[in-house]
């Protein structure tokens, strides 16, 4: 059995588990619907609901103290593909990957486009690597690549975006994804405006290079691999950036790259009302940019985030079209249940998001009343949607609880023998 291929009537729905769901969606519509809602729309509002799924998360990361590898993981493109189209299976919610060059770089372009087809995957936005000197590289980005003070090592940078931008052209992309691990580490070490100035130098060429119907976008973090100042080092550096660069180049928001405590849904808000929220790799944080599972350690900051979205995508903000993708690094669990359980956590936030009532909230701002605009989000929040999505999967022949359907599929311990675990010395394919 390739469990790739799962056959709808092969995903492991116990028909319990299917009278339960038929009578807790049932009931769940019948509440929505007293309500006002049309419980109908709402699933189908779900199901066009799409996250983009990063290549480089379907093996174990790690961290610098260590990597706990696990069995059946992929080693190849091909088989990270595979396991992307399992993730699709089961949810119906993640069509398209999201390959990081040269992590995950074609060999063959035209086969990988073929596996694709055959896989029904599609090719989400690119993402360029500058933050790692490859083998045979001339020049080393140790101090930089875009804002690095030698012009050398700075072609260098560009010429490497241009070929991911052409990799991306030929796997049918719409955008490319720059994240720059460019900064410093003591005061002094770096021009903190000068280093700027370069990085929109160089940025201006390659957003000159990009397709007219594509859009670049900048990722901005704090800190990490930088530890005095990160060039792009937050919303406002990423804003300037794609302001002078064109109407094309928009903000990524990854969850996990802002300081503890800084309100997101604000910086999401902050970039809608600019036009340029571009957007997102869902993730979550206790600390750093930790790459937990979306949804795993603060749920209702996700649920105010999706919030802001349905707001704007009611308010028909112009431009509005947020890329949604995935950015996580699986250190303990397995990566694909990991993936599941984020699609699942973001499928939810989104439905949660659709039950706000907004005339009701916009007249309790407007007359002040805190209280009520408050239990307005909070009802929509602690709504439980789950049958909802349940039913979202359903309807497109994914499973109910695509978890239990990876774990009885039998899919990892298949690939732990298609797939012999490679020696020890091999690199971590994500730290
Ligand atoms: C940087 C980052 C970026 C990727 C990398 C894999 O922390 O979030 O998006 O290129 O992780
Ligand atoms: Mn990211």
């Amino acid at each position: 059995m390739s469990a790739t291929n799962i056959a709808p009537s092969e995903i492991e729905q116990d028909t319990d588990e299917e009278r339960r769901h038929a009578r807790d969606f049932s009931e769940l519509a019948e509440r929505l619907e007293r309500d006002g809602w049309s419980a109908e729309e709402l699933v189908a509002a779900v199901q066009r609901f799409e996250v983009a799924l990063p290549s480089w998360a379907f093996a174990t990361g790690g961290t610098r103290f260590g990597r706990f590898p696990g069995s059946g993981e992929p080693r190849t493109l091909r088989e990270k593909m595979e396991d992307a189209a399992l993730v699709q299976r089961l949810t119906g919610a993640a069509p398209r990957i999201s390959l990081h060059i040269p992590w995950d770089e074609p060999k063959d372009v035209v086969e990988v486009l073929a596996e694709a087809k055959r896989l029904g995957l599609g090719f989400d936005a690119v993402n360029s690597n500058t933050f790692q000197d490859q083998p045979g590289q001339a020049l080393s980005y140790k101090l930089g690549s875009f804002s690095n003070p030698s012009a050398a090592v700075r072609r260098q940078a560009i010429e490497h975006h241009l070929r991911v931008i052409e990799i991306g052209k030929a796997l049918g992309s719409r955008a490319i994804t720059v994240w720059l691990a460019d900064g410093s580490n003591y005061p002094g070490q770096m021009s903190l405006r000068g280093s700027f100035e370069r990085v929109r130098e160089c940025l201006q060429e390659v957003y000159a290079a990009t397709p007219d119907d594509w859009r670049l976008f900048t990722e901005h973090k704090p800190f990490e691999p930088a530890f005095y100042a990160t060039v792009v080092q937050d919303w406002g550096s990423s804003l300037l950036l794609a302001q002078s660069l064109g109407d094309r180049a928009q903000c990524l928001v990854d969850l996990g790259h802002h300081l503890p405590n800084t309100n997101i849904e604000l910086v999401v808000a902050r970039l809608l009302g600019a036009g340029r929220l571009g957007g997102f790799h869902f993730n979550d944080s206790k600390y750093g940019d930790d790459d937990l599972t979306a949804g795993s350690i603060k749920p209702y900051v996700l649920f105010l985030i999706f919030h802001e979205l349905v707001l704007a995508e009611r308010d028909r903000l112009p431009g509005f079209d947020p890329a949604y993708m995935i950015d996580q690094s699986h250190n303990l669990k397995d990566p694909i249940e990991s993936l599941l359980q984020a699609l699942d956590q973001l499928q939810q936030a989104y439905a949660k998001a659709c039950l706000v009532e907004h005339d009701a909230l916009a007249e309790h701002q407007a007359t002040g009343d805190v209280i009520m605009a408050e239990r307005t989000l909070k009802r929509a929040y602690e709504t439980d949607v789950r049958p909802l999505v349940a039913e979202a999967r359903r309807r497109r022949g994914a499973a109910l609880d695509p978890v239990a359907a990876f774990r009885a599929s039998g899919y990892r311990a298949v690939k732990a023998i298609e797939r012999p675990a490679a020696p020890p010395s091999a690199a971590p394919t994500h730290l």
